[in-house]
């Protein structure tokens, strides 16, 4: 058996209030990879994070009007909060940090101190575009328009003093690191990091700031706080105990086995860590593996764009494995990938409903109903092995290996694939073998039937265990099934033919993947996943200002409803004949049909604005405007006439 250590790690998600599948695709791959070496028999650290600090956080908890760590905390540790959906996704984490846990504040005062000692931190001036009102710096890229992205304002030019990481002097090393060795995979993300940051020239990296404070202060300079990639980075050791005393586990997990990251962030694992790494005289990780995106309609999953997935909806609907299962399935993992729901349930009704449900499914029935729950000792030998037999042997017994070659790559579609192989192979052995017809005459073929439904059993032991990294509890319940006790469900046992004992007693259990209606299902989806129209939509206030003697010169008066037709050929007008109290009527009219029906608004006391200029709609003369409320609800335009008391009289001017 293979032995050692496992260090594996995902990022530290930013706290979001919207997680998504996307979010949960690179753990669940890390959680099936953990289990996995688990199942190896490697000792495993598998840690997972959030990353806590930065000015964005300090904006939401202040547009929020709560403090930065209250905002963190609800979000890290409040219902349905990161937390949650690592249990709801049954995320087997060793560990968990947060970057706000007192212990790293601490560590990355020292590990700033340590790169500031050595020379590679020093104070320069960073130069930006400064928003005065905002009291932000940003950098060209971050301006909307040239403006400042917050507050729409003009920036100016600006300096402030900051610390710099001399990342150039490593530029040599990084690329050497890259270029020639498998430190960096898939290598096709290799060039993109070699052509575009470091060939052109990879600049020393501002690592404080002093534009806001909810960061990790920098301690010999109070005011300065540390860049929050410098603070997300060294999470990968300060949650060993590197330069604090809470945990010991650094000499013995580090250097990590592998970081799995989004491809967005390869750049930061790529370059800036092993550089800070190398600063500190520190062993590099070995691997990173820069996976790719779950894309929706297209595009990249995110909260910004609106095209989320929730997790919670999938997961109650379908079952956790299932989903787990789609994710590692559908997807090469060093690709980007569409999810659809149309996929989702194809996948699962295919794979885990026809194939693998009901290859158990029948084969335990057929148990029960042949020889009453129990195989008959002996089961497991049979002398004369057809060709079915020996090729599903052969598949069976050799597939841990090819399975293991792919784990190992972190190809986790193509291990699933090697497993799925074996599943319709032994499909088709039961085709081939046609038990219900050996069972017309038992007498004569009692041991062969015993005997093919052994191999059923035995090759979907040895996928049952292959398949627990991917879908932990279903497996469980597949065992009992199939009636493998524990001894028959460890790795070793996964490469040995026959370890199930031939008296072998499945039991038929509840349908371990019960097939879905595509159509009902989608139906009901497209209706939940609807992105969520805000409630209240109001048309943003005005910044343009009206000086107050124009305003004044806008009359609006009293009016009383004398009359109000439909307009001929128009579906949005009305025609009101209204008393203004100058004794003559007035006729305006609305485009508000669409809310109102003409009778009843025959009497009302309502307001209008009477010296504007007369227009003319289809055909008719308007003399002013009604006055309304509007406002956008679930989506959709509402609009109210404003009234106003009938005790006003017609022609009462409203200042
Ligand atoms: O980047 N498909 O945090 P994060 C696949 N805090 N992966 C996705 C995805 C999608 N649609 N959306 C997000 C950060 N991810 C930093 C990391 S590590 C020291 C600091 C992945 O919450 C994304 O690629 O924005 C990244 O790997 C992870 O979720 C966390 O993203």
């Amino acid at each position: 058996m293979s032995t050692g250590k496992f260090y594996i790690t995902t990022p530290i998600y930013y706290p979001s209030d919207k997680l998504h599948i996307g979010h949960a695709y690179c753990t669940v791959a890390a959680d099936a990879m953990a289990r996995y070496k688990r199942l190896c028999g490697y000792d495993v650290l598998f840690l997972t994070g959030t990353d806590e600090h930065g000015q964005k956080i300090e904006d939401k908890a202040r547009e929020a009007g709560i403090t930065p760590k209250q905002f963190v905390d609800r979000i890290v540790t409040g219902e349905r909060g990161v937390l949650d959906l690592w249990k709801l996704m049954n995320i087997s984490n060793d560990r968990f940090i947060r970057t706000t846990d007192e212990y790293h504040v601490k560590a990355i005062q020292r590990i700033f101190r340590r790169m500031y000692d050595n020379g590679d931190i020093y104070k320069g001036k960073y130069v930006g575009k400064y928003c005065k009102p905002c009291e932000s710096f940003w950098t060209e890229s971050q301006l909307v328009d040239g403006k400042c992205p917050d507050c729409g304002r003009e920036v100016v030019d600006a300096e402030e003093e900051a610390y710099f990481f001399r990342l150039s002097k490593y530029a040599g090393r990084v690329q050497d690191l890259l270029e020639n060795t498998d430190f960096l995979q898939p290598r096709s993300r290799v060039n993109e990091m070699v052509n575009n940051f470091i060939k052109p020239g990879l600049e020393d990296l501002c690592v404080s700031r002093t534009s806001f404070t909810w960061g990790i202060p920098v301690d010999f300079d109070p005011g300065h706080v540390v860049y929050v990639w410098i603070d997300a980075l060294s999470n990968y050791i300060t949650a060993l105990g590197f330069d604090n005393d809470q945990y010991q586990d650094y000499e013995k997990y580090w250097p990590a086995d592998v970081h799995f990251v989004g491809k967005e962030i390869v750049r930061f694992h790529s370059i800036i860590w092993p550089a800070m790494l190398m600063s500190m005289g520190l062993p590099l990780p070995k691997k990173v593996y820069g996976h790719g995106w779950l894309n929706f309609g297209g595009e990249k999953m995110s909260k910004s764009r609106g095209n989320v997935v929730d997790p919670y909806i999938l997961a109650e609907k379908f079952g956790v494995d299932a989903l787990r299962f789609f994710m590692l399935r559908t997807f090469p993992f060093g690709s980007d990938g569409n999810f659809t729901n149309e996929l989702l349930i194809q996948t699962i009704n295919t794979d885990l409903a026809n194939d693998l449900g009901n290859l158990v499914s029948r084969t335990t029935a057929m148990v029960g109903k042949y020889f009453g729950g129990r195989l008959p000792a002996g089961s497991d030998k049979w002398d004369r092995p057809t060709a079915e037999d020996k090729d599903l042997t052969a598949m069976a017994s050799g597939l841990r290996d090819r399975y293991e070659a792919e784990m190992e790559a972190f190809q986790f579609q193509n291990a699933l694939e090697e497993i799925f192989k074996v599943i319709q192979r032994a499909n088709k052995y039961i085709d081939e073998n046609a038990p219900w017809t050996l069972a017309k005459d038992m007498a004569a073929n009692g041991p062969r039937l015993a005997h093919v439904l052994y191999e059923l059993l035995e090759a979907t032991r040895i996928c049952g265990i292959l398949l627990t990294p991917f879908m932990p509890e279903s497996m469980e319940k597949l065992f009992a099934q199939i009636g493998a006790d524990e001894t028959v469900r460890t790795w070793s046992s996964a490469a040995v033919w026959g370890a199930l004992p031939g008296e072998a007693a499945p039991v038929k259990g509840e349908n371990l993947f019960p097939r879905i209606d595509m159509e009902k299902e989608l139906a009901e989806l497209a209706k939940l996943q609807a992105p969520a129209e805000p409630d209240i939509e109001l048309e943003p206030q005005s910044q343009e200002q009206v000086d107050f003697d124009t305003f004044c010169k806008s009359d609006f008066r009293a009016v009383k409803v004398k009359d109000c037709q439909p307009v001929k050929k128009s579906e949005k007008l009305l025609c009101f004949t209204l008393d203004d109290g100058t004794g003559a009527d007035r006729q305006i009219l609305s485009g508000i049909a669409k809310w109102y029906k003409p009778q009843d608004l025959i009497g009302k006391t309502l307001v209008a604005i009477v010296n504007l200029p007369p227009r003319k709609m289809m055909g008719l003369a308007s003399n002013g405007m009604l006055i309304s409320a509007v406002h956008r609800e679930k989506g959709e335009e509402k609009l109210n006439l404003l009234m106003v008391d009938d005790a006003i009289p017609a022609g009462a001017k409203m200042c």
